[in-house]
């Protein structure tokens, strides 16, 4: 099967799951329901790079790992258990982005100015250097999403899809209308009329275009608006959800 990023890069839509709860055997779940991507939530969940290995082992190389913070050493850590796709939170401006770009790579002659380090021998990704082309193919495989999250980087949201290295951009709703005044409103039609001209602009700028809604008509409009990389649901709603719902079974009030 093509890798996530390459069904991303011919234009597929992705749909996948956020993994919040720290549980291997949830990811075990998730990865086996038909879902195109899980992504572990290093940012929010209760992960250390200790319970990220234990998921990234169930879940493979198509693994995606929200890393807690824009920081190049949690970077080197994600890619080196073997996970290619990382997304960065808060990312406000094409400085930031760059060097996150940066610490997804090794130095190369395609991408001097990559800072990973080499630890080949040393790591899962290259499976304890069993895969001897690890090392030259990383750069390719990897694929890095930046998050669109705040007033700041809508205003610089252009010249951070310019960046070299940048696969694509993700809309952080919940962050986002934050930032714009709207404390856990993501209805307001200002956040959302903010959401369709950030997607539309990503997708303008040929990056690929990442977006989050549980609401199912909202995430096809997302769709619709050229979003490829859709998160639809998360282990912690859905589990939430369905024992809320199993509850009202007996205490109907
Ligand atoms: C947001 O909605 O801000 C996110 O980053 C998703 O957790």
């Amino acid at each position: 099967m093509a890798s996530l990023k390459s069904r991303l890069q011919a234009g597929s839509v992705q749909h996948g799951v956020w993994l919040g709860l720290g549980s291997a055997a949830v990811a075990e779940i998730a990865t086996t329901a038909g879902f195109d991507w899980c992504l572990i939530d290093g940012e929010h969940g209760p992960y250390d790079i200790a319970a990220v290995a234990d998921q990234a082992r169930v879940l493979g190389p198509e693994a995606c790992v929200r890393v807690p913070k824009a920081e190049d050493w949690m970077i080197k850590q994600v890619l080196d258990l073997g996970c290619h796709t990382v997304v960065v939170p808060m990312v406000d401006t094409p400085e930031q982005a760059h060097e996150m770009a940066c610490a997804m790579r090794y130095p190369s002659k395609e991408f001097p100015q990559g800072t990973r380090g080499i630890a080949s021998s040393l790591v899962r990704a290259s499976g304890y250097n069993h895969d001897t082309d690890y090392v030259t193919q990383a750069n390719d495989r990897v694929c890095l999403f930046v998050q669109i999250e705040s007033v700041t980087a809508l205003e610089n949201l252009d010249a951070i899809c310019a960046v070299e290295g940048v696969d694509g951009a993700f809309i952080g709703p919940a962050d986002l209308a934050a930032s714009m005044g709207y404390l856990h409103d993501l209805d307001a039609p200002e956040v959302q009329a903010a959401i369709d001209n950030a997607l539309r602009r990503i997708v303008a700028s040929g990056k690929i275009a990442g977006a989050f809604s549980f609401k199912p008509d909202r995430a096809a409009h997302y769709v619709e608006m050229g979003a490829t990389m859709v998160a639809v649901a998360s282990d912690v709603a859905l589990l939430s959800g369905a024992l809320r719902d199993c509850t009202k079974g007996f205490r109907p009030d």
